[in-house]
């Protein structure tokens, strides 16, 4: 077994380490064997971050040990549902050097998203998850961290690397919870004493620097995400059945919406924030990046407003948001869902009645489930006092 400072020193023997002046100024230096370099350039790497706007930066090994065999229970119980992706990708997801030989460490950083505190409780109102009310996180996270690709570069010398966010096969949380950006909640997410409303994004990368620790977990006695769902998707603290998860039923899943789940839906047509709105770390969050804002009212508009644009509108409305890809007809059953469990009125009906030709089937049925809901709540008797 190798002592520590062997550990350190190797990883950075031979490259060119940015070395942290005073007064921030980076100069670079050849010191093969010094310990102190690779805690100088994590830091530098922290600093460069923390300029370009991540909330905050870790470092991991590029190791799934543990994780990897209950992604494997996880795929083989069958919770990803229709989300192939999964199951194809298992291998690549669970070993770093498959997706980006010679992956050493893995940087994770994370981005805070909360532009508002708006919370659509009117039914007639559309919701809408907050991270996908302003620009798209996939393009903004990875374009951040390929500037710091670029600024460790300029710190290391040359090395080899890959930016993701979202946007492969790669364990994200597990990789932030291992580099001591925060800890996994019970409701599976990454959360910190900041919150959790922060999206993740990781470079994989070749310059072996040494791990941070992970973060101690505060969730303590607390079910709150648990007792919330709407759907009972959190079958078990750090376990979401992707099948019953409104996150998956209206933005994953592409055909029908199991009848069980339309009632639980309520007025959300895109994603759901319900396991991270009880959160008791959520309650005192700073406003996040204003990169993440809501745009086109995204967070109070009407559903029949929304159900009415044309497939145009969608798409050039929702131009660089995450919502455009799910398609102008998803969107649409999602909200004939929504419009099914709002109150009856004559402005529902008419807008469900003009979507019931849509040449999409998917569309036409949602409509027509939509339109025996109102039928029922008119016909049911009123409540005696
Ligand atoms: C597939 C996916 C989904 C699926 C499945 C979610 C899930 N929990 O698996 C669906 C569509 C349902 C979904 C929903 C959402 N998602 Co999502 N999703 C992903 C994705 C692409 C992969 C996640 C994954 O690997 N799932 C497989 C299962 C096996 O992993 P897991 O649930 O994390 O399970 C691990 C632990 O439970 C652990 N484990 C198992 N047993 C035990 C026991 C103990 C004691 C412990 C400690 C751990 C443990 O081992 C498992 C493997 O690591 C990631 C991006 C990425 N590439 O990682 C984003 C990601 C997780 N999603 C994200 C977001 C924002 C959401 C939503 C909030 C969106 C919304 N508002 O609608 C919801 C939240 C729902 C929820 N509570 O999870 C963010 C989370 C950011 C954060 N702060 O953590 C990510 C990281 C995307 C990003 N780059 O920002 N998502
Ligand atoms: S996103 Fe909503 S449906 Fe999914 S686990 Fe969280 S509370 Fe449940
Ligand atoms: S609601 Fe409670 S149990 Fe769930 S993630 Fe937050 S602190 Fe943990």
């Amino acid at each position: 077994m190798q002592c520590r400072r062997q550990q350190l020193a190797q990883p950075l023997g031979g490259r060119l380490v940015g070395q942290v002046k005073k007064g921030g100024n980076i100069g670079a230096m050849q010191d093969p064997n010094s310990t102190l370099d690779a805690a100088a350039l994590k830091e530098a790497i922290r600093q460069a971050g923390r300029e370009l706007g991540f909330a905050a930066i870790g470092f991991a090994r590029a190791d799934t040990t543990g994780a990897a065999a209950h992604l494997r229970d996880w795929l083989a119980a069958g919770c990803h549902g229709e989300m192939d992706y999964m199951a194809r990708h298992e291998k690549l997801r669970a070993d770093p050097q498959l997706l980006h030989a010679g992956t050493a460490t893995v940087i994770s950083a994370a981005v805070d998203y909360l532009p508002h505190g708006k919370i659509a409780g009117d039914p007639e109102q559309a919701a809408i998850s907050r991270y996908a009310q302003g620009r798209d996180y996939h393009k903004v996270v990875r374009h951040r961290l390929q500037r710091l690709a670029e600024a460790i570069g300029s710190l290391a010398g040359p090395f080899g690397y890959r930016v993701f966010s979202d946007s492969a096969p790669v364990m994200e949380v597990h990789f932030a919870q291992q580099a001591g950006v925060g800890w996994r909640g019970k409701h599976t997410l990454l959360l910190s004493q900041q919150g959790s409303w922060r999206f993740l994004g990781e470079i994989y990368c070749d310059l072996p620097l040494p791990p941070d620790a992970p973060v101690e977990e505060h969730c303590g006695t607390c079910t709150a995400c648990l007792d919330t769902c709407p759907t009972w998707a959190i079958t078990a603290p750090y376990r979401v059945d992707a099948r019953r998860c409104i996150s998956y039923l209206t933005i994953e899943l592409a055909g029908s919406i199991p009848e069980e789940f339309r009632p639980l839906l309520g007025n959300r047509i895109y994603g759901c924030d319900d396991c991270q709105l009880c959160c008791p770390w959520n309650r005192f969050v700073q406003s996040g990046d204003p990169e993440f804002a809501p745009r086109h009212g995204l967070d109070e508009t009407r559903l029949v407003e929304l159900f009415a644009w044309t497939e145009t509108e969608f798409n050039e409305r929702l131009a660089g948001n995450p919502i455009r890809r799910i398609g102008h007809a998803r969107w649409l059953r999602n909200i004939a869902v929504a419009l099914g469990n709002a109150g009856d009125s004559a402005e529902t009906r008419s807008a469900l009645a003009k979507r019931a030709d849509h040449p999409s089937p998917i569309v036409r049925e949602h409509v027509a489930w939509a339109l025996m809901q109102l039928e029922t709540k008119n016909s049911a008797p009123e409540r005696p006092e």
